[in-house]
């Protein structure tokens, strides 16, 4: 797909539902008694492998654009499914679908696409066959396709490694099964979706600054779940909009969970010229108006625990960095290299090449701004949808047009990215 440079961005954009949110609607309604309903749902490709995958062992999902209707009948009554799991390209779906799938009394095998296969599945594989799960894939373990005997869970104190949701939700989730109190610890809190998602259908927790505990044997009630706009998607039109001269745009219901809102952190340090307005304080995930507009930018540090609550911006923020004044360092960032590509090198490759100077490091980057974007050049997604998204933003400004190969990998978690440029853009 062939992308060239925009005057300027004017309007409002309604940004689609959350991934990560939509990912536990289904699952948790999938596992819940009673009739689940899903408004704002996301219907970008991953999500609907986690639909497909729960429809395969007997729930009953009605999907209609953004509204999903799930008829959960209880944990038990998951069927063994006849054929394969496919999560396409989805690591969410794998690793929080493991930990269901832990203790359920049946045989599963799980896979996904080329990315997917590449991914390590061990830092969730480990922690489930320690509470007595029977899982087996290639090295061990580590890679798909993974072939799962769920049964008889025992619960664990478990130390995470790594700050990651994925692994902290597969452990509650298996938690939740298992005999006894499970309890994770995370180096530094990951986003906390799953915990404030399983309260509202009716499970408790204990939870501290950077542990869960969940006591096993509790049954999940089903529930009415608005899902505010992905704060993820917002990032690259936050950052275009900063960008993209004489810009102002207005996006709407985007979610402000605490444990995600980084981006919004890091461009306030930037310079950024960014209003917010919280609304309905009711909803179990906070959420917002965010009115942004161009403005000069000024490089920052991004490092520790910051990372996690702007894990998956890093991208948008090396491109906004390369227009920022000064050098950019960003640390402690390594799980970048095991995300649906090696982030640090997909980013670093992909802007070179149209004029950026950026290095790439151990566990992440530095970025050297102002540089100007020449563009030019034939620039590839490698099939990372937050890839294709920020070269989309970067052809907004560069000088020349830019060619993005495998442009479609956005429709992973937002498939009206490129219309929603062509709508801030017609009306400037
Ligand atoms: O689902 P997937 O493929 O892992 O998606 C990504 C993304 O960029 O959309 C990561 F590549 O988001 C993860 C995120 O990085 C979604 C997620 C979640 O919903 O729990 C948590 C984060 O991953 P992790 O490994 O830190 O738990």
């Amino acid at each position: 797909m062939k992308r060239g440079k925009i005057s300027s961005l004017k309007g409002e954009l309604h940004i689609p539902g959350d991934k990560s949110i939509s990912h536990r609607s289904v699952m948790f309604g999938a596992i819940a008694e009673g009739k689940t309903v899903i408004k704002n749902f996301l219907p970008g490709a991953d999500c609907l492998s986690t639909i497909a995958c729960f429809r395969k062992m007997g729930v009953e999902i009605e999907q209609n654009g953004s509204d999903v209707t799930v008829l959960g009948k209880g944990l038990d009554q998951l069927a063994e499914p006849a054929e394969l799991l496919d999560v396409g390209n989805s690591g969410t779906t794998i690793r929080l679908m493991l930990g269901i799938l832990a203790g359920r009394p049946f045989h599963s095998t799980v896979a996904g696409d080329e990315s997917i296969a590449k991914r390590p599945m061990k830092r969730v594989t480990e922690p489930l066959r320690k509470m007595g799960a029977k899982i087996d894939g290639r090295a061990g373990g580590e890679y798909t396709p993974l072939s799962v005997r769920g049964g008889h869970l025992t619960a664990i104190d478990f130390q995470s490694p790594v700050a990651s949701a994925q692994i902290k939700s597969a452990v509650l989730l298996a938690g939740l099964q298992a005999e006894g109190t499970t309890t994770v610890t995370e180096p530094h809190k990951s986003r906390d979706h799953t915990e404030r998602m399983l309260s509202m259908f009716g499970v408790s927790l204990q939870e501290d600054e950077t542990s869960v505990s969940i006591e096993g044997g509790q049954q999940l009630k089903a529930a009415e779940v608005f899902v505010p706009g992905d704060i993820s998607s917002a990032a690259f039109f936050l950052a275009a909009a900063s960008l993209v001269p004489d810009s102002e745009v207005v996006l709407r219901n985007v979610g402000l969970n605490p444990t995600r809102t980084g981006i919004i952190d890091v461009l306030k340090e930037m310079g950024a010229d960014l209003e917010i307005e919280e609304k309905d304080a009711g909803n179990a995930e906070p959420y917002g108006d965010l009115r942004i507009k161009t403005s000069s930018l000024k490089a920052v540090e991004i490092s520790g625990d910051l990372i996690p609550r702007l894990i998956d911006e890093i991208p948008i923020i090396a491109l906004l960095a390369t227009q920022a004044e000064g050098t950019t360092v960003i640390k402690d960032a390594a799980e970048l290299k095991v995300k649906e590509t090696n982030r640090i090198d997909t980013v670093a490759s992909e802007l070179k090449k149209i004029g950026a100077n950026i290095e790439p490091t151990e566990d992440g980057m530095k970025i050297h701004g102002r540089t100007p974007l020449t563009g030019g050049a034939k620039v590839s997604s490698h099939g990372d949808h937050r890839i294709g998204m920020m070269l989309g933003i970067a052809a907004c400004i560069s000088e020349q047009p830019i060619d993005i190969l495998q442009s479609e990998a956005v429709s992973v978690s937002y498939p009206s990215f490129f219309e929603h440029i062509e709508k801030l853009a017609a009306k400037a």
